[in-house]
């Protein structure tokens, strides 16, 4: 397998494309310049199939699934680390590192959630210090008995409803000392699961009760610059299919009035309901959006982000109103049927082709054409858009970025997969 013969076989098939793109008044090299700066934080949870460090052997509750039985997933935070650093490694572009509550190091000590601490994650804080990596954080409310019941914010429960309320208090300390530590504030995003597998009586009681808790999570003021909190909606879960309290108009409304940054998940719509559309007409009313770039398969709301239409439709629709400032972008799914490396690898690096072909998109004469009314110019751009030669300055990119090119990074993670297999079984 090999994507090109030499280097200079590749150069110049760039140089090609920066004249074919010259000619329709883009400059390539800009595209690349501005790709290789917007942030893309990798979830951690990726690497181990959401099992985390509490001693549990698995995901459990919150109506999400990790299939698959492929080998060698890591089974502690240092092999976490190091398959992160590979996928860092085999992505182009600027990478945060994105964890989970579950991922606390507590030296064997068994600390319950509500009263997790930043010193838990000074190791993850130290090593994304020494990378100079951005982390942002979120708040596990699944893998736990206190969530057995489907319920945990919005449980009828006024001591399970308060341990989680806790529990979201300590992780937006927990963010905000990572934001101060590392100079570059910490998104904290909290989704819970709570719902229903059939029809509730009372749909408005658990959203009441909800509407409370967060007030209570969101209640302490936190030094400023340090963090950004995240609400994220779901349509439904596996046992949460009737109703699912923090459903988008919920969140919708709550980020609205309190001025949080809306979490959209690309697998939480109806199947056919894409989310590039509600970009600028929520930017008219949050201050900014979390958003969760993951593939939604039937059933699945978390199959591996590809290249897809959808995906690429958002990274236009951001790029187009130049809504960087205002949009974090982050990963999210998790398959256990293939490598976790390679699952990163693939998601992140099929981000990085949707952002770099938006940058590429000719839309100075996509947007006179439809200034002037030539809707039929306007259309007919857009389709010629896509089959510009984009490979080759895709392929560029990742060279210039220290990247491998094309499917060479396969190579990679067969390596790694070979050198960790008697110790992972
Ligand atoms: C679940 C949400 C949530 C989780 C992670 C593990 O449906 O998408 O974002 O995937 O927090
Ligand atoms: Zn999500």
């Amino acid at each position: 397998m090999k994507t090109y013969q030499d280097k200079d076989e590749m150069e110049k098939a760039y140089e090609l494309a920066v004249a074919r793109y010259a000619g329709l008044g883009v400059d390539a090299g800009a595209a690349m310049a501005a790709t290789a700066k917007v942030p893309v934080s990798l979830h951690c949870w990726q690497g181990d199939d959401v099992t985390g460090f509490e001693g549990a052997d698995g995901l459990s509750g919150g109506g999400i699934l990790a299939t698959g039985n492929y080998p060698g997933r890591a089974r502690n935070a240092d092999e976490l680390r190091a398959d992160a650093e590979l996928a860092f490694s085999l992505v182009p572009g600027t990478k945060r590192f994105n964890l989970h509550s579950i991922y606390a190091e507590t030296a064997g000590k068994k600390i319950t959630r509500d009263e997790l601490a930043p010193e838990h994650f000074a190791r993850w804080i130290a090593w994304a210090k020494e990378r100079k990596l951005g982390l942002d954080f979120n708040p596990s409310f699944f893998s736990h008995p206190l969530a057995d019941s489907g319920y945990t914010l919005a449980s009828s429960d006024k001591a399970v409803r308060n341990f989680w309320i806790r529990h979201g208090k300590a992780s937006r300390r927990i963010a905000s000392a990572m934001g101060e530590a590392l100079g570059s504030p910490a998104v904290n995003n909290v989704w819970i699961p709570d719902g229903s597998k059939d029809l509730p009586a009372d749909r408005a009681a658990p959203r009441a009760r909800l509407q409370s808790a967060l007030d209570e999570v969101f209640s302490e003021k936190l030094p400023e610059g340090t963090i950004g909190d995240a609400v994220e909606s779901k349509l439904f879960g596996i046992g949460s299919e009737a109703y699912v309290v923090g459903s988008h108009e919920f969140y919708m409304g709550y980020a609205v009035k309190h001025g949080l940054k809306l979490c959209l998940d690309m697998g939480h719509f109806h199947p056919t309901e894409a989310i590039a559309d509600k970009i600028s007409a929520l930017l008219g009313f949050v201050p900014s959006l979390l958003l969760h770039i993951s593939r939604g398969v039937r059933w699945d709301s978390d199959h591996v982000a590809l290249f897809s239409d959808e995906v690429r439709d958002v990274c236009r629709e951001i790029t187009r109103q130049n809504a960087f400032a205002r949009v974090d972008i982050a990963l999210d799914y998790f398959d256990a049927s293939i490598n976790r490396v390679a699952a990163w690898v693939i998601g992140a690096r099929g981000l990085q082709k949707a952002l770099l072909e938006a940058a590429l998109e000719p839309s100075a004469l996509i947007r006179d054409a439809e200034k002037a009314g030539r809707n039929t110019e306007r259309l007919a751009l857009m389709e010629e858009a896509k089959t510009l030669p984009f490979a080759a300055v895709w392929d560029k990119y990742c060279l210039d970025q220290g990247t491998p090119v094309g499917p060479d990074w396969l190579a990679k993670v067969a390596e790694r997969e070979a050198a960790t297999k008697a110790a992972r079984g």
